[in-house]
This record gives structure tokens, sequence and C-alpha cells, in this order.
């Protein structure tokens, strides 16, 4: 801790977290430019398949997006909600902020506004996606989102487990650790002028309802960034992190003396007492480059992190509660 710039990602998308460091280190771009070109790289790459195309069917089959870019000097940002049919959702988000007063633009709406913009539309479903669907569908299980509606225990609705699927690369194996549904990227990055940035992209939840829309692009939640303080992103099950204001709930502790180590850790116990089986986890840094995470409902969760004093990405992983 405490060597700027800093990156730093959550899971071991450590693709992303390289290229957000080149792009402040050989393209000398800010924090912003990081953000969002690290999250792309695990939008292109398909992280998990939780990030980007082809991953988190709805219960009609249909893969869509969510992703925000928080700039934490001007307080300015931009998301995207159950965006469909563009791979590219952080850019989409950049756009948001970019070129509108507004924050979060949802839906097909959304949709027109990257096609206004100059994205390409395209189809986000995969042989991948298809078969998870259709094996959910098949199965006749009951959808996972609905309260008081359980799967019929002899089908087999188990969770999800990604060997059953080929055509998916082994590589993209790596980071399940026993919390297949939820794998947002959330990235942080401060850059030389110690301009701090924070973005999120994932595609959701398999089988969530549709129009269903996460934690990620929501700001204070998926992630929250002051350039005065920190910045805090968050990965899990977005639906009950929502209402905790993650983000911006550590945020403020910290801008408020609370370590990051203390601040990411009550915050996660918060949830926890009300949700014993959440699964879940937050990364909080300050402006100095200190961080911590803290997790919960999982063995363990890996993150990774670039500075001068990392020679390249390093991996660490904290035990989770
Ligand atoms: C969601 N929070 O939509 C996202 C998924 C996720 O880590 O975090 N994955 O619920």
């Amino acid at each position: 801790s405490g060597a700027l710039p800093f990156v730093i990602t959550t899971w071991m998308f450590t693709n992303a977290t390289q290229a957000a460091w080149d792009a402040m280190n050989i393209r000398s771009g800010n924090a912003l430019d990081a953000v969002e070109e690290g999250c792309l790289v695990c939008e292109r790459e398909q992280c998990d398949t939780t990030v980007g195309y082809g991953g988190s069917p709805d219960e009609t089959g249909e893969t869509t997006l969510d992703a925000m870019i928080f700039d934490g000097d001007s307080m300015d940002m931009g998301a995207v909600g159950d965006l469909r049919k563009i791979k590219s959702a952080i850019s989409v988000a950049r756009h948001v902020l970019e070129y509108t007063q507004h924050s979060l633009l949802v839906g097909e709406s959304a949709t027109n506004f990257a096609k206004s913009m100059g994205f390409k539309e395209e189809n986000l479903s995969t042989n991948v996606s298809i078969a998870m669907w259709s094996d959910w569908k098949n199965n006749n299980c009951q959808p996972n989102f609905w309260k008081n509606v359980k799967p019929d225990p002899l089908k087999n609705c188990g969770p999800y487990t990604p060997d059953r699927y080929s055509g998916r690369k082994k590589s993209m194996l790596l980071n399940n650790v026993g919390f297949s549904n939820h794998d947002t990227i959330g990235m942080i990055a401060i850059d030389i002028n110690k301009k701090i940035a924070a973005g999120t992209s994932t595609n959701g939840a398999k089988n969530k309802i549709p129009g269903r829309v996460g934690d990620g692009p929501i700001p204070g939640s998926g992630a929250y960034a002051d350039s005065a303080v920190g910045a805090a992103v968050e990965t899990g099950d977005g639906d009950i992190m929502m209402r905790f204001s993650a983000a911006s709930t550590i945020v403020e502790m910290m801008r408020h003396g609370i370590t990051p180590k203390s601040a990411a850790t009550k915050l996660i116990g918060r949830i926890a007492s009300y949700y014993p089986n959440f699964s879940g986890a937050v990364i909080a840094v300050n402006k100095n480059g200190d961080f911590h995470a803290a997790c919960h409902g999982f063995p363990f969760f890996p993150f990774s992190f670039a500075s001068n004093e990392t020679s390249g990405v390093r991996v660490l992983k904290i035990k989770c509660h």
C-alpha cells in the first residue's frame, strides 16, 4: 500500500488490471481511462462468463449488461443498466458520463443511445449462454429469483457448474471459487495526479427476471469514488448488497477517519447480520493507496493490484468470514 499510481481489481482479473495499469503508465491516460480500458478487457474476455456477452442469461435467455464509471475528481459518473445488444457496456457508460447530464440509462433506450453514439448492435448470446439457459429451462427448474418458489429438489437444478458447458475456456474457470453466479469486475485506479476513478461491469445474475438491474451501475452501491478520500467497489449478490449502499458507506466511513480495513469489515459484517447467507466482497482504498478487502459467504476472495512497487500485477487472497 501507499504507492501511487495504483490499480486494484476484484477477482483474478489480472489481464484487466494489467491493461488499466498500462493505460496510465504506458499510454499516459488518466484514472478514468484506466478503469475503462481495464473493464473493457474483461468485457472482451468474458471474465468468468459473468462479465460481458455470453453469460448470465435471464429467464428468457437474453444476456444484458450493467456497468458504471465514476470520476472522483468531479463526482460525475455514467452508467448503463439492463443494456441490451451492445458488448462494451463500460464504454457506453463512459459516453453517458462524457456526453450527457444523466447518470444512468437503461434497457432498450440505453441500446438506442449507444447506437446513436456509433456503437455496434450485436447479439450477446453465445453457444455457452444458450446452453446455460436451455439447461435451466429444460430441467424445468423454477426461477431462481422468485420468493417462496423453490426449485424441485428432484430435478437437476443445482448450482451452475461451469464444466457442464463445453466450449468454455479453461482459463475462464480460474476465478470460480465457489461463487459462480456473481463475479463483477470492480476496479479502482489512482493516477499520478491523484485522481481516483472507479468502475464496474457485469452481466448480472443468472436466470434473473428480465428488467433486473444489479448493484453494478448504481452509484454508491457497485462503486463510489471521491479523490479527496478514496474509493470502494463491491462484487457479489447485488440484489442484497444494493440495499446497503456499500461503496458510498465505506467512503463516508473513511472520510470520518475510519481505516479501509475497518470500514470494509464493518460494512460486510452489517450486511451479514441481516443476510447470513449472502455472498459478497468489497474493496476499500484510501487516497494514499492503502487498501483492504472484506468478504462473506465463500472461502476466500482473490483480487489483483498493480503499483510501482509490484513488478507487474500481484494477486492477493483474503479469507472470508
Ligand atoms: C450483480 N453484483 O449484478 C452483480 C454481480 C456481481 O460479482 O457482483 N458479481 O448482482
